[in-house]
């Protein structure tokens, strides 16, 4: 336990101090309201865990189209936006430090979330094989269409709009959802994008639409203040590519030459194997000029080894922030964690969403 860690260490990202290196994943809840706006609890549930150095919202939607599940936030409304300004405010007074994640979740999603019952889009007309939760169930995710050229600056346009209402609604800045098989990545990676206009083909194509909403999300936001998640070579939502190295060397290329703030990168598949295939992220950590987020699997012991060796410079945690609130504090104690429960992480109210107990808890109630 006395290995040194860089962990507790401050870090400073762009014109932000985070007072520790640890970062909480985006995690969704599925426990919004009337409007897709955030619920009085989610400002319990993030107050209750601003300790972190970083939080980052789950993903929301930036528009009825880029919706694909049920109950999860917009950032659309006004009434989200102040839904979205309790949250940040009570991390604010809390002294933390909170990102909103804008979200398009492009195929995946059911007719029954859409428009008049409409078929999701998709760079190309290729169901995904999978589920989404909606109405309460399961259903296998719908057959989307392919967006057509005319259509692609409103998508950009809906993203640089729900990052100005980010901004309004008082986040400390916002992260482009680039990952997990989600409208962004469906454009960049082939085994889902069979265009050949100006956004399909190639791999600087392919990498155009990731791109151009970042750099518009940045300008509305603050390059300083815009992050982006990837997500390389996780098969999550049915994605796939056939070289994904070159192609996210030029994505990420592409990113530090807009100056983001960081990328927050998933190793491996999402919330399963980190070596599900070979990758090398050092090449996106060279290639980037600013900070890199890593996250999948991670835990204290393989935090402090690749923050050591620097292969990051901060450490993304997931489920183990959402079963303990005071995650940071729990380190560095070298305290025992509180386990996950499965059952309550989609949907439902206070149980397994505000109501994991912190340290001071659980002495009270043994004594
Ligand atoms: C779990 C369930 C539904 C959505 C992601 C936004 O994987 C998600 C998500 C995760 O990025």
């Amino acid at each position: 336990m006395s290995t040194a860690t860089k962990l507790f260490e401050p870090y400073k990202l762009g014109p932000i101090t985070l007072p520790n290196r640890l970062v909480m994943a985006p995690l969704t809840r599925n426990r919004a309201l009337a409007g897709l706006v955030p619920n009085p609890l989610a400002v319990e549930y993030y107050g209750q865990r601003a300790s972190a150095g970083l939080l980052v919202s789950e993903a929301t939607q930036v528009s009825q189209q880029g919706q694909g599940y049920q109950d999860t936030p917009g950032i659309y409304s006004k009434e989200q936006v102040a839904g979205w300004r309790k949250v940040t405010d009570r991390v604010h007074e809390r002294g933390g430090r909170i990102f909103l994640q804008l979200w398009h979740v492009g195929r995946i999603s059911h007719v029954s979330l859409q428009q008049n019952n409409q078929a999701p889009v998709a760079p190309s007309a290729i169901r995904a094989k999978g589920k989404t939760f909606v109405g309460g169930t399961f259903a296998d995710v719908s057959e989307p269409r392919a967006l057509t050229l005319d259509e692609i600056p409103g998508i950009i346009e809906s993203f640089k709009k729900g990052a100005a209402n980010a901004m309004a609604a008082g986040f400390d800045g916002v992260e482009v959802h680039g990952a997990n098989g989600y409208l962004l990545e469906q454009f960049a990676k082939d085994g889902t994008n069979k265009r050949t206009d100006a956004y399909g083909g190639s791999i600087e194509n392919r990498a155009r639409l990731m791109l151009e909403v970042a750099k518009v999300v940045a300008a509305e936001a603050g390059a300083e203040r815009t992050g982006i998640r990837i997500s390389p070579v996780t098969p999550a939502n049915d994605i796939s590519d056939s070289n994904p190295q070159p192609l996210y060397d030029t994505i990420v290329d592409g990113l530090s030459a807009l100056k983001l703030v960081y990328i927050h990168v998933v190793e491996g598949a999402t919330g399963g194997p980190r070596d599900i295939a070979p990758f090398d992220y050092g090449s996106l950590r060279k290639r980037f000029a600013g900070a890199y987020i890593a996250n999948n699997g991670y835990d204290f012991e393989l935090a402090n080894k690749v923050l050591g060796a620097n292969a990051a410079d901060l450490i993304a945690f997931g489920k183990p922030f959402l079963a303990n609130p005071d995650l940071v504090e729990r380190l560095q104690r070298g305290a025992p964690l509180n386990a996950p429960d499965k059952a309550t992480f989609y949907g439902g109210g206070a149980k397994g969403y505000t109501d994991y107990p912190v340290l001071g808890d659980s002495l009270q109630a043994a004594q």
